[in-house]
């Protein structure tokens, strides 16, 4: 039978990824969505990794079930690191991507190319008796246009070092070849595996 984990994240996209990083593990991946009553989770760290461990230890409180979560986000070097934690409300509360990605857009026209950025993705595990955490980044440049409709977020003005499309113009499984996201599953992964959790 299939053990179980749950995916303290209410990002469909973030979902879809991490699934098919675990796929060729015997493990059912459920969400917050699979669950009732779950409260808004107030995300008030200061770093990636305090966010990540608020969502996993409030999800694994709530169900008892090995739990895992990412927080993530675009830093950008030229806006002094902006947006980095603040990412998914960069343009405000109940923002759009496309709202995000004007804001980024607009904020970068003062400045010369290249735009440099890096993703980064705070990947943590916690159960009852481990606490697990791993980072993993993507750099690249940001461009000032809307290219792609495949991931979310940021990805439609990210382009991957040494890569001419943009994360929003290459597929799931192209995405999860390099991602932040991809780097810090997998080695979450691998802690899992050497620890015989999974
Ligand atoms: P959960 O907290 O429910 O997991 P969230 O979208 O609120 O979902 P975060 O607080 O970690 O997640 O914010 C991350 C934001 O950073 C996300 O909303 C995007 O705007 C951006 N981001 C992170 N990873 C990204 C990726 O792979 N591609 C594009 N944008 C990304």
């Amino acid at each position: 039978m299939k053990s179980k984990l749950v995916f303290a994240t209410g990002n469909l996209g973030k979902l879809n990824e991490v699934k098919e990083l675990f796929a060729d593990k015997n493990v059912q991946i459920l969400s917050i969505h699979d669950f009732d009553g779950i409260p808004e989770i107030i995300e008030n760290g200061e770093t990636f990794s305090e966010n990540a461990f608020i969502k996993a230890d409030t999800i694994f409180e709530i169900t008892g079930l090995p739990t895992i979560a990412d927080d993530s986000g675009l830093v950008v070097f030229q806006l002094n690191g902006e947006p980095g934690i603040y990412s998914a409300r960069y343009a405000g509360e109940n923002c759009t991507y496309e709202d995000n990605n004007r804001k980024i857009i607009a904020a970068l026209s003062n400045f010369d190319k290249p735009h440099l950025a890096k993703f980064v993705s705070c990947a943590v595990y916690v159960d009852k008796l481990h606490r697990i955490e791993c980072i993993g980044e993507l750099e690249g440049e940001l461009i000032s246009e809307f290219r792609g409709s495949n991931g979310f977020g940021y990805d439609p003005i990210f382009v991957p070092s040494g890569s001419n499309k943009t994360l929003a113009e290459v597929s799931l499984l192209e995405k999860n070849k390099e991602s932040h996201r991809a780097k810090a599953f997998n080695k979450l992964k691998l802690e899992l595996t050497k620890k015989e959790i999974l």
